[in-house]
């Protein structure tokens, strides 16, 4: 059987009893397209029970992430799509992948989500804390267009998947990682230094991009290997979940 593929939802936070979960199809088409079959994973905590039966876990971009996730004050930046009932179930599935052993995947909210579950902290908005930056991390081209450089760490896993060291992504983001959770490794950056990837070392596939891949395995081969690697972790996860406990001899 093929892996199983859990991704993350948006949540729009509408009046009561308006509210969708939902989720750009680009996402479950990338995930069809590596050999995986796609399960989305609504925002309540029983979700938790979906993700256990799946073999990986991406993190889908989205909303802002409520600073109060991560200990802040609100600095009183222009709020997009904040959803605490969002921040409060991927952090019981990061949780339960880390419990589990999971691969994980974050893209763009999701290695924000991932910095913060793991202790790290957010720049709330780039332009505010970064005015000298000459790059739109805000593009205004479509999402299949990159428009900035990143540079990649050449021993990181990233540049393995990726075979290269400097590719041309997508940016859609005006929060950033600032504080880089105990442990794990900034394996990409922006000419800017901000940071566009993380990951954490070991035999475990826990990582994330800032970008948007999703975007860009139309013509892009760089963002076609981020997602057969990750669907080839899972497949291995999936491999290992079906082995019989080990016996003492
Ligand atoms: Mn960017």
């Amino acid at each position: 059987m093929k892996p199983l593929v859990a991704l993350s939802m948006s949540r729009d936070n509408q009046s009561e009893g308006a509210s969708r979960d939902f989720l750009r199809t680009t996402y479950v088409d990338a995930v069809i397209q590596a050999g995986a079959i796609p399960v989305l994973l609504p925002n309540v905590p029983v979700s938790v029970e979906l993700l256990r039966r799946c073999d990986g876990l991406i993190l889908t971009g989205g909303g802002d992430v409520d600073p109060a996730m991560f200990g802040a004050e609100d600095e009183g930046t222009q709020w997009a799509g904040v959803s605490r009932e969002r921040d409060a179930a991927e952090h019981l599935f990061v949780q339960e992948a880390e419990t589990l052993g999971m691969p994980v995947f974050g893209i763009c909210r999701g290695i924000q989500v991932l910095a913060v579950a793991y202790g790290g902290t957010l720049i709330q908005d780039i332009p505010r804390r970064r005015p000298d930056s000459p790059i739109a991390h805000s593009q205004r081209a479509r999402r299949q267009q990159p428009t900035h450089e990143v540079t990649v760490d050449e021993s990181s896993r990233l540049a393995q998947i990726l075979g290269e060291t400097r590719i041309a992504v997508n940016s859609f983001h005006h929060q950033a990682i600032d504080r880089v959770p105990e442990g794990w490794r900034v394996v990409a950056q922006a000419p800017d230094q901000i940071v566009e990837a993380m990951e954490y070392p070991g035999d475990r596939l826990l990582f994330g991009v800032q970008w948007h891949p999703e975007d860009l395995v139309g013509d892009r081969v760089e963002a076609q290997r981020l997602f057969r690697a990750f669907v080839d972790a899972c497949r291995a996860f999936q491999a290992r979940k079906g082995e019989p406990w080990p016996t003492s001899p």
